[in-house]
């Protein structure tokens, strides 16, 4: 019954996904574990964070979250009843190295996650694992400033190697980091993300320098990515057989105007937010828009970083969610935080033009429905990066907490629109090779708390009951026929 209706929304006839095409949910280890100081683990960054009075919109923090700690075997379960052949997830550093590199691993950790990736492979389900998703030993942040330092590379490239060392016979997809470019922003430039560093004119900070503390946090994170690739490759990939890449927040830029110097803000606001990572990673070096602005503030690799870099990355992670319109602020004046400065590359991004959205609103203020983005963005990321696999490691409908919602049809409709233009673009020539919907089940949403809703799954916060909505029907469906197309073509 649902297939009859579902199948007008997906217009895109005759496409086939390739055999090993990743189908796909994602989860985060702080937004999904809770178990906050279970079996040995110590304080991340986020845990120290929520406690502050005033920094979550509805006070509330990741203590429990969804317990996916204990919960994971259920949640496993509703997994395999949609038919995912993977599953994104994020391991918490300060339950693996409580103390960093300034302690012992931490064993009963190791043991969940060991527990944890057989129960997923048992099921004939890929882990597709990231090692920090946001969170990080709190002592790091304590011990010295955490990303600001250059010893933190020491550090992750420890912690990856642990990983690597107990989990890399199993795990075959690693990414070093969630959306660093969202972390260091939020963190360093804007302060409303830990450790809530900022200058006044971008926010309510004590301290922090907005102008400098974001290119060193992303030089640090460049590195210690680097560092981590660079410690695989030598020691563990050919025998693990596995990839390692980075996944990062995308947003796809329209010119406000057909102006020249709004087409070049384009490109100025694709550097000063993704190719700002992707480009040091690929190329060895920062791309152009930022060097030519930023000069001397801009920090620099040595020799030994680069040695080994060349194509750092077996894949790029794509997070595609929303787009904004990229308004040129080298030639007209803008405040700073609306475009004004340098780091912010002289571009203002904004949803408007004129008053009216670019693509439909959500209600959620950061989010704007633009399908074209994704297929926009599969062939920006194609282009440059010369056809490098890319996965979608997330995608998906976050609403506001109006009630239970089951009847998700504006999750379904855009999971189905995003969808087809993600399949444009693998028609493009784009190697897509994975999708995975953010996320399984309503969780804890960073700064908004539990107020914003992104789950196929309800859940009852209260009782930590799991309840299907019309989106878990539609995906099940969806990978159900696409699957067996997949398979059918291979065979014919
Ligand atoms: C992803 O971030 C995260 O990886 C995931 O953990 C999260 O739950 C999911 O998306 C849904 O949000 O940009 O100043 O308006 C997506 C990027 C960046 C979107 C921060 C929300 C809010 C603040 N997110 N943004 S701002």
């Amino acid at each position: 019954m649902l297939s009859g209706n579902f199948k007008e929304i997906n217009n895109e006839e005759n496409f086939h996904f390739p055999k090993n095409f990743l189908f796909g949910t994602a989860s985060s280890s702080y937004q999904y574990e809770g178990a906050y100081l279970t079996d040995g683990k110590t304080l991340s960054n986020w845990d120290v964070f929520t406690s502050i009075p005033g920094k979550i919109a509805d006070g509330s923090h990741g203590k429990v979250a969804v317990d996916h700690y204990h919960r994971y075997p259920e949640d496993l379960d509703l997994m395999e009843d949609l038919g995912v052949n993977s599953y994104r997830l994020s391991l918490s550093w300060a339950r693996i190295l409580p103390k960093g590199r300034f302690g012992d691993v931490n064993m009963a950790g190791i043991h969940h996650y060991n527990r944890m990736i057989n129960n997923i492979l048992k099921r004939g389900i890929e882990p597709f694992v990231t090692l920090t998703h946001y969170d990080i030993p709190q002592e790091l942040e304590f011990r010295y400033g955490s990303w600001l330092n250059p010893q933190i590379r020491e550090d992750f490239e420890h912690y990856a190697e642990i990983c690597f060392q107990y989990f890399g016979n199993r795990v075959k997809f690693w990414s070093t980091f969630n959306e660093p470019n969202v972390q260091v922003i939020l963190g360093y430039r804007k302060g409303t993300y830990p450790p809530s560093r900022c200058s006044k004119s971008f926010g309510n900070c004590t301290h922090g320098d907005s102008y400098i503390e974001p290119l060193v946090a992303a030089h640090n994170i460049i590195r210690s990515h680097l560092a981590a690739v660079n410690i695989y490759r030598k020691n563990y990939q050919e025998e693990q057989r596995g990839k390692i890449g980075i996944v990062m927040n995308t947003i796809w830029f329209e010119p406000v105007s057909e102006s020249l110097a709004d087409r070049l803000a384009v490109e100025r606001a694709q550097a000063f937010y993704l190719t700002w990572f992707l480009d040091p990673i690929v190329f060895g070096r920062y791309p152009r828009e930022m060097q030519d602005i930023l000069g001397k503030d801009l920090p620099k690799f040595t020799k030994d970083d680069l040695k080994s870099s060349k194509s750092g990355l077996d894949f790029i992670g794509i997070n595609q969610y929303t787009s904004r319109y990229a308004k040129d602020c080298l030639h007209s004046k803008c405040e700073p935080g609306k475009g004004g400065t340098r780091v912010e590359g002289f571009v203002y991004a904004n949803a408007h033009k004129d008053g009216l959205p670019l693509g439909e609103p959500t209600g959620v203020d950061w989010f704007n429905i633009y399908p074209q983005g994704m297929e926009k963005m599969l062939m920006y990321a194609t282009e440059r990066y010369k056809n490098i696999p890319l996965y979608v490691t997330e995608n998906g409908f976050g609403e506001n907490n109006t009630g239970v919602l089951l009847n998700d049809y504006r999750r379904v409709n855009f999971m189905s629109s995003y969808l087809d233009a993600l399949k444009r673009a693998m028609r493009k020539g784009a190697d897509v090779r994975g999708y995975f919907t953010w996320s399984l089940l309503d969780n804890f949403e960073w700064i908004s708390g539990y107020t914003i809703r992104f789950g196929l799954y309800h859940v009852d916060f209260d009782t930590q009951e799991r309840t299907p909505r019309l989106s878990a029907s539609w995906y099940k469906n969806f990978i159900f026929q696409h699957r067996a197309q997949s398979k059918d073509y291979d065979d014919a």
